[in-house]
């Protein structure tokens, strides 16, 4: 018997850049190409099938045409509502809406789920000799008191038993966790993690193993530069356990990233630098990473400039990162400011925030912490707004 892990799919609006958005559905459709051409027994899902808890009619029919081609296949999907595929409130998550259409197995359905006085009673289903249940995340609220009240009715004469759960846990950096590893169910062969973008691999829990196989597709300009490939793993077993456990790569665009190091060169110096590092493509993705003292101010780069001849070189997706620049005159240095900055995102992230409201959040961090020098802040404020279409009111 077989199965595939995947996460953190992310079918929406990741990207204000359509081929980006088309290639995040690219993913999602290569795992169903292998899935059907493996005929592997049954898919397990860790969660942000979607972007956007109510995803446009674009993503919804997409899912639905992609889900539809494994039911006829005969291929069952397992999966828990991640922290994108739910609403700010309590209310039932857009997975709910496809396990009622018979194209998913929604393991937080009510059917699966009694909360008791002091108990939060879990069951799940056994397929194919596997017993298979989990637990969803949440946006932004740590839910670590449902796992202390966990109690998994569990299926003892299963082959293999697979717990998924949508969270960030404690093993993977105290800074960003969102669950204690201690707090997860014990009993398990195999603990289907999503919410970390990353690849995490062979964390060994009671008598089973953790695995993050990370997002299916780079979702900004971090990942792309962090991670150097994205995939999913493909599980084999038996009736003696787990025989064999492997991560399969996804066939993702073509990368690359230039770093500048600004130096005390002029905002022209350092856009030649640029200009001379581009090549003549057909539609990779471009990141720039300029950061250190320019001579002069760093407002005087031209980032749209960098940006249209970069496209002109027929990149299809360009992000230029100019917020570890600092002007000749800037006393703020340096390296545990960055850090810091690191440790902020990071933190954010594991939340579960998007791009767009970490940006935001670290600005506000940036105007309460750092010594005011206005015109600094009032640029940084306009190009944050500028680079997320944000409306001043
Ligand atoms: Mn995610």
């Amino acid at each position: 018997m077989k199965f595939i892990h995947i996460g953190d799919t992310h079918i929406g609006n990741v990207y204000k850049n359509d081929t980006r958005n088309d290639d995040v559905k690219n993913s999602f459709k290569q795992v169903v190409d292998a899935v059907i051409k493996e005929h592997v027994d049954f898919v397990v899902h860790s969660g942000d099938l979607f972007n956007e808890g109510n995803p446009s009619l674009n993503a919804l029919l997409f899912v639905t045409d992609q889900l539809n081609r494994l039911k006829e296949a005969g291929i069952k999907v397992f999966i828990v509502p991640g922290s994108h595929d739910v609403g700010m409130g309590d209310e039932d998550s857009i997975v709910e809406l496809f396990d009622r259409n018979g194209l998913l197995v929604n393991l937080n359905s009510v059917r699966y789920i009694s909360n008791e006085d002091s108990g939060f009673y879990l069951s799940g289903e056994t397929y194919r000799n596997a017993f298979i249940c989990g637990v969803r995340g949440k946006r932004s609220k740590v839910e670590n008191d449902i796992f202390k009240r966990l109690r998994v009715k569990m299926d003892d004469k299963a082959w293999i038993r697979i717990f998924v759960f949508h969270h960030t846990i404690s093993t993977l950096g105290e800074q960003f966790k969102d669950l204690e590893t201690e707090s997860l169910p014990k009993g398990f062969e195999y603990y289907a993690a999503g919410h970390w973008h990353g690849r995490r691999d062979n964390i060994n829990y009671d008598k089973g193993v953790i695995q993050y196989p990370g997002s299916t597709e780079y979702c900004d300009e971090k990942e792309i530069v962090d991670n150097p490939n994205r995939g999913y793993y493909l599980i084999e077993y038996d009736e003696k356990g787990i025989e064999k456990l492997e991560y399969c790569l996804l066939k993702t665009r073509e990368k690359e990233i230039i770093r500048i190091n600004a130096n005390q060169k002029t905002a022209n110096e350092i856009e030649s630098e640029v200009f001379s590092k581009l090549s003549k493509n057909t539609g990779k993705i471009l990141v720039v990473k300029i950061d250190g003292k320019i001579f002069g101010k760093r407002g005087e780069l031209n980032v749209s400039h960098i940006k249209k001849e970069a496209i002109d070189a027929g990149y299809s997706y360009v992000s230029i990162n100019t917020s570890k620049i600092f002007d000749s005159d800037d006393n703020v240095i340096d390296i545990k400011d960055n850090e810091l900055n690191n440790v902020e995102s990071e933190f954010l992230k594991g939340r579960g925030y998007s791009e767009e409201e970490i940006t935001l959040a670290k600005m506000l961090i940036d105007l309460t912490t750092t010594k005011t020098n206005p015109e600094l802040i009032k640029r940084r404020a306009e190009e944050t707004f500028d680079k997320y279409d944000i409306k001043r009111a």
